[in-house]
Order: structure tokens, then C-alpha cells, then sequence
């Protein structure tokens, strides 16, 4: 052991970090489901308590020394329930897939049906992909979008639940821009006897403000990750407003009815997970603390802003918008309109330093490698600081890009502008 710091003796991987530190600062981030964190959060992620072994949870351990990690991710659990108005919370989930498996092991068995939102019309991998275990361990069912209005029609998801009879209705997209009705979905599920989990990963930053439908008011269970809109740390944690008895006749030792609570916390330990991340539960506390200011209330509402001021600049531009126009932080692109793929979109755009990803929209008649699709977002570069000309500003440089995809010069030229223009939005303040 030694005090040198690793960073001065392990050039090969830090210097990798500076790059990637120059890239994220030189560039525009624009993947919709990526954020800038704080220092703070940071510096809490990279702390010692990432030594500390932890199953369990605070005050219930199956380790000595937990003192102060109790204290920690007491805290975290304390302030993800203020944020969302929730009565429990789980906050250990590394990552949102596995806040969605360990609901799907506290609640499903093998076989059982899930009906999800369709992966190729933005629904996520997790909620029952052929390739995901969601998928492989349970039986999926789809619902998607209309081909006209690309918006869900809930009369087909209602019709799609009747005939498929799932045990569990899972809602939330990583790629549809329009707000969701948790009501009527909650309805839909009683209706056939289904548990209703919304999985907010993408939007959780701005239901945490108010500024979507409550998502916690009518779904048994929620599920996000923590480092989208929501701008902590990457992870993941499970949340609900009114617990209840498992509807499984699950018994505790002692005859009684388990409460869904309890299932969901076995469903992450010891179901789906080892031990806790303890240094990553701190920097979400660190970031739960960052949401509840009103700071981050005037940037949830700027998120939304930029976001719809890049619709309206794409759409004047004679882009297509995937159901219209956007009530979140993102939008799904059509560029068959343009004669362009998303590949080509992804792979010209990175060339000027913008980075997005391709991304199937609805009815595709192209690959998941290729795709007609590009998805964007305005999460990261709000925390940035660009505002809503800023955001035109974006959409000027990506459509010159895209016009010109095969002129290495004019590529050139906006990537030495953007290069230049970012200079004005440090990451990190001094
Ligand atoms: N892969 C994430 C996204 O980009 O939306 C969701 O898990």
C-alpha cells in the first residue's frame, strides 16, 4: 500500500478518463438518457465505501461495521420517499434492468404472462425482449403504438390485456415522448387482476417536480434508474406509495401474510443481488438532495422547455416527429422523410462531436443495426446550460450535418465550431 494515488501511477487508465472527460466536455451530449453529474455525486461514488460489505438492509445486516452505511442509505431511502411522495423505498438496485428482474422474481413465477410496451416502438429491453430474461423466463405480450398518431391507443392496451390475460401490465418506454395514463392503466390491470408497474427510468426527473402524471399515485410498483432526468449516480431503485399484502398468499414464519414490501426487498436480496453498492447508494443520496432544491425544480422545467423548443426546430426543418412532438425530455426522429438511416445519422453526427443513438421507430422496416430512427434528448446538455436557442442552435448544426454527410469538410468545420462553442458550458465549474 502505498499513499501515491493511482492516478499518478496508472497512466494507462487515467488517461483514458482524461480523454473521456475531454470528449463529454467538448462535445453535445445528446442521448436521451444520459445526465452530467455533480462533483459531489461524484466524489461520493468514488469513496471509501466502496470497501464496505452490506447485505441487507440499514439496521438488518449480515455484517459487523454497518453503522454508518445504515446511516447513509437511510437517508437515501428518506429522501427518494420525499421525492416521490413513496412510503418505501429500495434503493440497492444497481442498475434499472435489475430493479425490474428483482419485481419480476418478488412477483411473477416462471411462465407467468407480462404485457409490456412493444421494444421496437420505445418500449425497453427489460419489459419481456425475446433476449432479455424478462422474455426467456416469462411469457411477453405486446401493446404498442398507432400507426397514424404514433401515440398508445389505452382501448388497444385494454383490448391486447383482456385477450392476453398477464399477471403483470409493465408501462414506461425509453423512447416515446408523451406523457403516460397511469389511471387508466391501473384500471386496466384491476381489470384483469394484473399488478401495474411503471417503470419511470427516463422521465423520473420531472415526475419527481410535478411536471408529469404521477406515476406513484396509481401503480402498485415503480421501478427507475437514477442517473437519467433524474441526474444521481447510475442505478437503479424501487419505490412505492401504498404497500399491501402480497396478493400470492405468501406467509411470513410466523402465518402471516407478507407484505408486497417485504417480497420486493427479497427480490433484491438475496433474489437477484449479493451485496449493496454502498458508495453508489451514497452518491444517489447526494443526488436526492440535489433534486429536492429548487434548483433542479428550474432545471427539470428548462429540460422540458429545450426539449420542446428542438421538436419545433427539427419540425420546421421538414423532420418527422414521432408522434408529433414530445411532453419530456425526448423525441424519436423519422428520418425515412430525410432518405437518411439512424445508423448513418449516428455514425455522421459523432464525426462533428454530437453524439445520439439510432433507434427503431414504430412500423420499422429496418434492422435494429441499422434502423430509420434517431432518438434525442435534452437531460445532459441542459445541465449544461444551453437554453431553448441553444437547442436550435443544436438542430442547425445536426441538420447541416445530416444534409452533408458525405462532405468531410463541412463536417470538419462543425465539429471545430461545436469544439469552440462548448468551451462557454464547463462541466465542472470553478
Ligand atoms: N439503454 C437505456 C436508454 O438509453 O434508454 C435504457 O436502459
Amino acid at each position: 500500500m502505498t499513499t501515491e494515488t493511482t492516478a499518478t501511477r496508472d497512466t494507462q487508465v487515467f488517461d483514458l478518463i482524461a480523454q473521456e472527460q475531454h470528449r463529454q466536455e467538448s462535445g453535445i451530449e445528446l442521448i436521451a438518457s444520459e445526465n452530467f453529474v455533480s462533483p459531489a455525486v461524484m466524489e461520493a461514488a468514488g469513496s471509501v465505501l466502496t470497501n464496505k460489505y452490506a447485505e441487507g438492509l440499514p439496521g438488518k445486516r449480515y455484517y459487523g461495521g454497518c453503522e454508518v452505511v445504515d446511516h447513509v442509505e437511510q437517508i437515501a431511502i428518506d429522501r427518494a420517499k420525499e421525492l416521490f411522495g413513496a412510503t418505501w423505498v429500495n434503493v440497492q438496485p444497481h442498475s434499472g434492468a435489475n430493479a425490474n428482474t428483482a419485481v419480476f422474481v418478488a412477483c411473477l413465477h416462471p411462465g407467468d404472462t407480462i404485457l409490456g410496451f412493444d421494444l421496437s416502438h420505445g418500449g425497453h429491453l427489460t419489459h419481456g425482449s425475446s433476449v432479455n430474461i424478462s422474455g426467456k423466463y416469462f411469457r411477453p405480450t405486446f401493446y404498442g403504438v398507432e400507426r397514424e398518431t404514433g401515440v398508445i391507443n389505452y382501448d388497444v392496451v385494454e383490448e391486447t390485456a383482456k385477450r392476453e390475460r398477464p399477471k403483470m401490465l409493465i408501462c414506461g418506454a425509453s423512447a416515446y415522448s408523451r406523457d403516460w395514463d397511469y389511471a387508466r392503466l391501473r384500471a386496466i390491470a384491476d381489470e384483469v387482476g394484473a399488478l401495474l408497474l411503471a417503470d419511470v427510468s427516463h422521465p423520473a426527473g420531472l415526475i419527481a417536480k410535478g411536471l408529469l402524471n404521477d406515476p406513484l399515485a396509481h401503480a402498485h410498483i415503480v421501478t427507475t434508474t437514477t442517473h437519467k432526468t433524474l441526474r444521481g449516480t447510475r442505478g437503479g431503485m424501487i419505490m412505492m406509495r401504498n404497500d399491501f399484502e402480497n396478493p400470492f398468499g405468501i406467509k411470513t414464519m410466523k402465518g402471516e401474510t407478507r407484505l408486497m414490501s417485504s417480497l420486493l426487498d427479497s427480490g433484491v436480496f438475496p433474489g437477484t443481488q449479493g451485496g449493496p453498492l454502498e458508495h453508489i447508494i451514497a452518491a444517489k443520496a447526494v443526488a436526492f438532495g440535489e433534486a429536492l432544491t429548487d434548483d433542479f425544480y428550474d432545471y427539470a422545467v428548462r429540460v422540458k422547455s429545450n426539449a420542446q423548443a428542438m421538436a419545433k426546430a427539427f419540425t420546421d426543418r421538414g423532420y418527422s416527429i414521432i408522434s408529433g412532438g414530445t411532453d419530456n425530455h425526448l423525441m424519436l426522429i423519422d428520418l425515412r422523410s430525410k432518405g437518411l438511416t439512424g445508423k448513418l445519422a449516428e455514425n455522421t453526427l459523432i464525426k462533428a462531436d454530437i453524439t445520439i443513438n439510432k433507434n427503431m421507430v414504430p412500423f420499422d422496416d429496418k434492422s435494429p443495426m441499422v434502423t430509420s430512427g434517431m432518438r434525442v434528448g435534452t437531460a445532459a446538455m441542459t445541465t449544461r446550460g444551453l437554453n431553448e436557442s441553444d437547442m436550435e442552435q443544436v438542430v442547425v448544426y445536426i441538420d447541416k450535418v445530416l444534409m452533408n454527410h458525405d462532405d468531410a469538410a463541412t463536417l470538419a468545420t462543425v465539429k471545430e465550431e461545436i469544439n469552440e462553442w462548448m468551451k462557454a458550458f464547463p462541466l465542472f465549474k470553478s
